[in-house]
């Protein structure tokens, strides 16, 4: 490992305690360094606010700051070059009279992508790119996806009972198994908190009263969506509705989220919608809880035949995990 190698992993680290808080903005670090010394450090805590470079400068002690003059500063994102909610990075390094930029990812977003290097290079600072770029990038998967591929990260979530039914009352002469326990709920709840928006079906929605909150975790709560094709009558409020329009395709349903600007939507049900994902292979990441009893009846699970990427067991329950794995969903198996 290299000095700049070194630097970037610190402010890896940093960027990562943004978790929860950014989007649909990613999680960006920044450190600064004079005379090897890091003199200042900072992330992007919160959509809104400061990104990580307005941070890290403002970090930097007022003794010190005659060496922010030339010095090398470590941002794990290209800084940005436009006017959104804050003001342009780029221009604060600049005028900050930094001597050299070290970026680890380039920004895919359209008002920025390349111009915040083009900023720099423009003002005679010397600009390294690609430093830990992998790791970079894995800070932001729903991040980068969602600009790269204009649509949202897609996570479908169920549990099951051991026999594969996905239905806890219907169908089964009202018996009411509930597969999950408070500790795994809580690691659903948590999952919710790290996603933009929650979708279920209306009829789920009508018959089982999901609160789809985040009650037992601290974070902020998705915004709530039903795909409603039919108009199913007495839908709660709080809801956001797709599917009104005729547009009641998974592909239109993810397209409408995307329209407002949604970047990760984690579809909790029925069985039905999860299935249409399913099949039309719309999905990023795919979270299976089964519980260690039989129903033997009920509403059968999605059919879907692929080998975990990880597991794990939880009071339990075993929790499978199919497909991409983000860094902070992997550190909980
Ligand atoms: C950076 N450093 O820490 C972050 C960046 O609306 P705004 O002003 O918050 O801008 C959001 C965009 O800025 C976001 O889409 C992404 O392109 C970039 N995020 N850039 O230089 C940061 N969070
Ligand atoms: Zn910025």
């Amino acid at each position: 490992m290299n000095a700049d190698e070194f630097y970037m992993g610190r402010a890896i680290e940093l960027a990562r305690h943004g978790l929860g808080y950014t989007s649909p903005n990613p999680m960006v670090g920044c450190v600064i360094v004079a005379d090897k010394r890091i003199i200042g450090q900072g992330w992007h805590r919160c959509c809104g606010e400061g990104h990580a470079e307005v941070n890290a400068v403002a970090s930097v002690d007022a003794g010190c700051r005659h060496l922010l003059r030339g010095a090398t500063v470590y941002v794990t994102l290209e800084p940005c070059s436009h006017y959104g909610k804050t003001p342009p990075c780029a221009r604060l390094l600049v005028d900050s009279g930094v001597g050299r930029v070290v970026i680890g990812s380039m920004d895919p977003f359209e008002k920025v992508s390349g111009r915040g290097v083009a900023m720099l290079l423009e003002a005679g600072i010397e600009v390294c790119t690609g430093v830990l770029e992998k790791e970079c990038r894995a800070i932001n998967p729903v991040f980068m996806l969602a600009h790269e591929h204009m649509r949202p990260w897609i996570t479908l979530k169920w549990a099951q009972s051991s026999d594969g039914f996905i239905d806890k009352v219907r169908g089964c002469g009202g018996k009411a198994a509930l597969f999950s326990t408070e500790l795994t709920s809580m690691l659903v709840h948590r999952l919710r908190s790290l996603h933009d928006a929650i979708l279920v079906g209306s009829r789920t929605l009508v018959a089982d009263s999901p609160r789809l909150d985040v009650r037992l975790w601290h974070g902020r709560n998705p915004r709530r969506y039903v795909a409603d094709r039919t108009g199913v009558n007495g839908l709660p409020e709080g809801f956001e509705v797709l599917g009104r329009d005729g547009c009641g395709t998974v592909a239109e349903y993810v397209a409408g989220l995307y329209g407002s600007g949604i970047t990760s939507v984690l579809v909790e049900g029925g069985a039905a919608l999860l299935q249409s994902f399913v099949d039309a292979g719309l999905y990023d990441m795919v979270r299976v809880e089964t519980a260690p009893f039989s129903l033997g009846c009920g509403v059968k699970a999605p059919v879907f035949d692929a080998a975990p990427s990880a597991s794990t067991v939880v009071d339990g329950r075993r929790i499978d995990y199919y497909g991409t794995l983000p860094w902070y969903v992997r550190a909980e198996v």
